[in-house]
């Protein structure tokens, strides 16, 4: 595969509604979008780095540097054999994994192109349609969360995922929990409890959640594990866990029972898979987070989830739950929690060329 041309472009996104986390919110989405041309064809893939470097360092800053001035220039002109070592001329940048896996994951979609299939089965897919979930922000009043929770319910959602941060976690879950006794409920703290506040986490057990998702610090294993022997609730990880290594030290450590997979958080779809094969092996399941994507990552994020271990209901939630109107054509739609994985060649939708020019603050190119 040689790369002749990339094109890459900052748009300006707004969410139809705020979503806050512990470290912070979101307003206005600024995505990095790429575009690789290859000999037979071309395509489009999502950066996920957030406005401000709380979930982690990243941000379109840094992502535009680490791909204008050292990936892309690096790759453009070039033959690969696939996806599987597009990266290698930058194999010696560290960390910066958001930013190099737009261009790993655009390979798979260019591969996908020229080949004349659809990403879902070359990246070894197995399911038509996955169930999906949705993600919670903070609210404003526990009774503003009680009706979002009824809403997204009733649109058919499979897992219901609720943001925590201490101040606004148990007795708020319980509200929750008592108006809603059978609904798939679970929590993420992103990352905003200590060791210390284990007594609050212990609490949770009560609650009947699915799992907790990285109640502590993003670099710290060893707590995560000291946690989860007090918790019955599984441990889910998300920030923790940045490559295959990560997640086998996790698994190793007892530092959880489940894993969230974002392609972007572990440097594409070679690393995610690596996850999903680790994690099949021991019999534990994974599921696919999201970073709030437009419907480009979202092509991406949902060719994944349809591995055989993604077998919990995923953060891939309808493209009306984000946006007034997306930048693909059809739109992500689920039917009863179910959504279907695009099988046309390449990701399967459409990116809306008019849209996408509206939406653009800043662009870059480079031909070989
Ligand atoms: O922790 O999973 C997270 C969004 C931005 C940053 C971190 C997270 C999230 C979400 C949103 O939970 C999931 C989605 O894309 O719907
Ligand atoms: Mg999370």
């Amino acid at each position: 595969m040689k790369i002749r041309a990339a094109e890459l472009r900052e748009i300006h996104l707004r969410l139809k509604e705020r979503f806050e986390i512990s470290s912070g919110g979101w307003d206005l989405r600024r995505i990095l979008l790429l575009r690789m041309e290859g000999e037979n064809g071309d395509a489009w893939s999502e950066c996920v780095a957030g406005e401000a470097p709380n979930y982690s360092y990243e941000t379109p800053e840094t992502a535009w540097h680490i791909l204008t001035a050292y990936a892309l220039p690096a790759v453009v002109g070039r033959e690969f054999d696939g996806p599987g070592d597009i990266l290698s001329p930058v194999s010696w940048i560290r960390g910066h994994l958001m930013a190099l896996a737009t261009v790993e994951m655009g390979a798979w979609g260019l591969k996908a192109v020229e080949e004349g299939v659809s990403l879902r089965s070359l990246v070894g897919g197995i399911r038509d349609a996955v169930p999906v979930g949705v993600s919670v922000g903070l609210q404003g009043t526990d009774d503003d969360l009680l009706r979002q929770v009824e809403e997204r319910l009733t649109a058919g959602y499979r897992k219901i995922k609720l943001k925590i941060k201490p101040g606004r976690d148990v007795e708020m879950l319980r509200k929750v929990r008592d108006r809603f006794p059978e609904a798939p409920l679970m929590a993420d703290a992103n990352s905003s409890y200590s060791l210390a506040d284990a007594p609050r986490l212990v609490a949770l057990d009560a609650l009947d959640l699915m799992m907790i998702e990285q109640p502590l610090a993003y670099h710290d294993l060893r707590e995560h594990a000291l946690l989860q022997k007090r918790l019955k609730t599984p441990i889910c990880l998300d920030e923790s866990v940045v490559s295959p290594g990560d997640a086998r030290l996790a698994l190793e450590l007892g530092s959880g029972r489940i894993i969230n997979v974002k392609p972007g958080r572990v440097g594409g779809f070679g690393s995610s898979r690596e996850i999903h094969d680790l994690c099949a092996a021991r019999g534990v399941p994974v599921w696919c987070g999201g970073m709030l994507e437009a419907g480009v990552g979202r092509a991406y994020n949902l060719a994944l989830a349809s591995l055989p271990n993604f077998t919990i209901p995923g953060d891939i939630s309808e493209s009306r739950r984000y946006w007034d109107e997306d930048i693909v054509r059809p739109e992500f739609v689920m039917t009863k929690g179910m959504m279907p994985v695009p099988d046309g060649p390449g990701i399967g939708v459409e990116v809306r060329m008019d849209r996408v020019e509206a939406l653009t603050r800043k662009y870059w190119e480079k031909r070989a």
